[in-house]
């Protein structure tokens, strides 16, 4: 590792290279010329018409699009409505799971499986009791049934997966789920604040990215089963080493790119690669709230960099691709939403690395959860509020 002008730019000399032994698959640490990995240039300003569809939604925090170009949003609290283009709420769609409603769990992401203009089989990302009054994310797939006054019912709710193992505490449950064109899952899951450690720990759930297929079973591309040394990692694991990630997309060669809530100055855009570790808590460009150092430092070889990192952290929240029709300047653009930073920031790529920073909504003082790329070229917001907003927003 060769440093230069400080922790701005960093150098990967040399990158690890870990063969698979059973089928020649590799993992290999990336490899990057110099590049700014934080604070890159300003953008100038878009010009943007904002148009709040509806404030009424109790802290919302996952939004996913309807063939119908009618929305799904779920309510942290344990709720989850159909949203009309124009902002009209349904009633509460019954059959969702018991969440557990405290500090930052509840009722959390929303996905449409790939086959579900025939299935309706939709997955949902909460909180779940459990036993002795504790806690762990869980993914439950069920049918929508769509009804004709506008609202719908979920039958036959089966948990397809079980963050392990639990917690007590109230924090860090990650929870974006991203559907794959394969039609398996990638589902986010946070260290839950007090286990920061197990994130190292290949054999649990714990800061981990996961990869499962749509009924619940280990991705057969996971690490567990390609060999090169992996052989410890549990069956659903993809990468480890992850904080609290709960922005996640595809980009449009079906990559996965996460964002995360780092320690204080930390936060991260990782380009998240299977079999991969992202470093959590032994690197981390962040440093605890206390101001104490954590881990080793910045940087570890075999230790994934981020992409790019925010210090001051921005408290990311949901991540969108964007490359629709109404910003064909943003075509390839990520779009990082930012709790703390009240904005989303629009993030100019090249050659895998971030050139280029627009802060959108700033002035409005709005925490940002959810970011989505609408089917009609739109950017769709939700804002953390219990009279939480669905923007649009559009060109100005
Ligand atoms: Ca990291």
């Amino acid at each position: 590792m060769v440093y230069r002008s400080l922790h701005l730019t960093v150098a990967l000399v040399t990158a690890g290279l870990l063969m698979g032994a059973s089928t020649g698959m590799a993992w290999t640490t990336h490899e990057a010329e110099a590049r700014t990995l934080t604070k890159a240039a300003a953008l100038p300003a878009t010009k943007l018409k904002v148009e709040t569809l509806t404030s009424g939604l109790e802290y919302p925090w996952g939004l996913q699009f309807l063939p119908d170009g009618r929305m799904l949003v779920t309510e942290r609290p344990g709720r989850l409505r159909i949203v009309t283009k124009d902002g009209r709420l349904s009633p509460p769609i019954a059959g969702v799971p018991q969440v557990v409603a405290r500090q930052q769990g509840g009722l959390l992401d929303i996905a449409l499986a790939t086959d579900f203009a025939t299935s309706g089989t939709i997955f949902l990302g909460y909180s779940e009791p459990r036993e002795g009054g504790r806690n762990g994310t869980a993914v439950m797939r069920a049918k929508l049934e769509l009804a004709a006054d506008g609202s719908g019912k979920l039958t036959g709710g089966t948990v397809v997966f079980r963050q392990k193992p639990d917690s007590t505490g109230g924090y860090h449950f990650g929870c974006r789920i991203v559907v794959n064109a394969d039609g398996s899952l990638f589902i986010t899951l946070g260290d839950r604040y007090s286990l920061r450690d197990e994130a190292q720990n290949a054999s649990n759930h714990i800061g981990k990215v996961v990869r499962i297929t749509a009924d619940g079973k280990p991705f057969p591309g996971n690490p567990k089963f390609n060999g090169g040394g992996r052989d410890g990692w549990a069956p659903e694991v993809w990468s480890i080493g992850h904080r609290n990630v709960q922005g996640a997309t595809l980009d449009g060669n079906g990559v996965l790119w996460t964002t995360e809530h780092g320690a204080k100055g930390g936060d991260e855009l990782n380009r998240t690669e299977v079999g991969l570790n992202y470093g959590w808590p032994i690197i981390t460009h962040g440093v605890d709230y206390s101001g104490a150092k954590i881990g080793i430092g910045t940087a570890k070889n075999g230790l994934e960099q981020p992409v790019y990192y925010w210090n001051p952290s921005i408290a990311t929240s949901g991540l969108a691709y964007y490359s629709g029709s109404l910003f064909p300047s943003w075509t390839g653009n990520f779009l990082a939403g930012g709790l703390a930073g009240t904005h989303i920031a629009r993030l100019v790529m090249k050659d895998g690395a971030v050139v280029g920073e627009e802060k959108l909504l700033l002035d409005q003082g709005w925490r940002i959860r959810d970011v989505r790329a609408g089917p009609d070229g739109a950017v769709y917001v939700l804002t953390d509020d219990d009279k939480g907003r669905l923007l649009r927003l559009t060109p100005g």
